[in-house]
């Protein structure tokens, strides 16, 4: 089976989205994730202007060899877009396969593991008594795991926390905008949140959060031990991870289980991570880290040290990636739990899935291949919408904190 043609196809129906197709001679078409929130352009310009004139004539069956040639042959490695880039055209050759064989992604990773993948919702309140609401109308909607986010005293805007009744979104407008952050006010507001919710939910219901990156390690490690009491599933992202290292003093003090990767793009990112124990659930997902083909030697690297998986699902992520995530969910031995945001209907309708959700599991569904498809005459009407994250200031004084 020969690649004929590919081409990149972005859209914005909700949000934006990057979508690589590849074409075959014998009429098959497979696609891939590219999207890379924020700097969307860059991938598809580095898949059209770079990657595909070099796919065409390639056989669509080597996956493996086309992953090395574009991750060696480029001579530089590594990076966001670079990996969401070979992320795509692998998630499309591994789509390619499993329709090639009639069978469901999965099957060819080497069947289930499980019969189906519990995956978490998300609850995010202006305040403590709001966020106890949503947590216990995302428990009323099936979540046997669910985030809780709240917005702080003292705080305008705050991550994760949405503005007025609209639906939390990773990207609020065409330029960023700016928000404030006290670490203090949230370190003495975040074990408050969880008193109330875990006495408002109960015992059976597991709490995860998100701390995205804006503690240092000593702070991190003393939200971890504050936190203990409310026996969380993970806290995630509890400060940067550049350093790897870092994460040793959180460890050295809690029992907090910790995840981190959500921005990690290679093994390389988390080696030192995962192989000293200092985490217990990478969030490294299919469209950042390099496709199916390099997740799955990260999560083989993780089960060897008792790590298991957690990967990102926020709705940046498109619908094939979210597909292909549970594919590999039900198939990895470590498994621990995926995201769930649910798309905007425009997205739904853009990318129709056999992947479905039932009280509080997900399943990828049986269809051959990812069984993630492009509408392309609807993805024309919902044309590339520039927007960005927003920046994070520190309230006191105004410097660029992390986002
Ligand atoms: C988040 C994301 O889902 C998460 O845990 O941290 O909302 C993240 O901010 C965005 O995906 C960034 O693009
Ligand atoms: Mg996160």
């Amino acid at each position: 089976m020969k690649i004929t043609a590919a081409r990149v196809i972005v859209c914005s129906p909700g949000r934006n989205f990057v979508t690589l197709k590849i074409e075959t001679d014998e009429g098959l078409t497979g696609i891939g994730d590219a999207t890379l929130n924020g700097r969307e352009l860059a991938v598809a310009s580095y898949l059209t202007d770079h990657v595909i004139p070099c796919l065409i004539g390639r056989d669509a069956a080597r996956i493996e060899d086309t992953w090395q040639y574009l991750y060696r042959g480029a001579y530089w490695r590594r990076g966001p877009v670079t990996m969401s880039a070979i992320a795509a055209v692998d998630t499309a050759l591994w789509d390619l396969k499993a329709k090639a064989a009639g069978m469901p992604l999965y099957q060819l990773l080497g069947g289930a593991s499980r019969e189906r993948v519990m995956v978490y919702g998300h609850a995010n309140g202006r305040d403590i008594e709001h966020t106890v609401d949503e947590v216990l109308r995302q428990k009323e909607a099936g979540y046997r795991a669910i985030r809780a986010q709240s917005g702080v005293p003292g705080l305008d805007k705050v991550y994760g926390v949405a503005q007025g009744n609209a639906r939390y979104e990773p990207a609020d407008g065409p330029l960023p905008s700016e928000h404030d952050w006290s670490t203090e006010k949230y370190l003495r507001h975040a074990p408050l949140l969880f008193q109330r919710v875990r006495e408002a939910v109960g015992d059976d219901i597991q709490l995860l959060h998100d701390a995205h990156h804006r503690l240092t390690p000593i702070e991190a490690a003393r939200l971890g031990k504050d936190l203990e009491p409310h026996r969380l599933f993970w806290l995630e992202d509890a400060t940067p991870a550049e350093n790897q290292e870092a994460f040793r003093l959180i460890r050295q003090h809690s029992t907090t289980p910790l995840a981190v990767g959500e921005v990690f793009n290679t093994i390389w990112d988390c080696k030192d991570l995962i192989q000293n124990q200092l985490i217990d659930y990478v969030r490294a997902t299919v469209v950042h880290a390099g496709g199916i083909t390099h997740l799955r030697r990260i999560a083989d690297f993780a089960a060897l040290h008792q790590v298991r998986t957690g990967c990102h699902g926020a709705t940046d992520l498109s619908p094939v990636c979210m597909g292909t995530a549970l594919h590999f969910d039900l198939w990895v031995p470590n498994f621990g739990i995926q995201e769930h945001m649910p798309h905007a209907v425009e997205t739904d309708a853009v990318f129709p899935h056999s992947y479905r959700f039932e009280h509080g599991f997900m399943h990828p569904g049986e269809q051959p291949g990812h069984g993630v498809d492009i509408d392309e005459a609807l993805a024309a009407k919902y044309p590339y919408q520039r927007a960005y994250l927003p920046v994070n200031r520190l309230q006191h004084d105004g410097t660029l904190w992390h986002w």
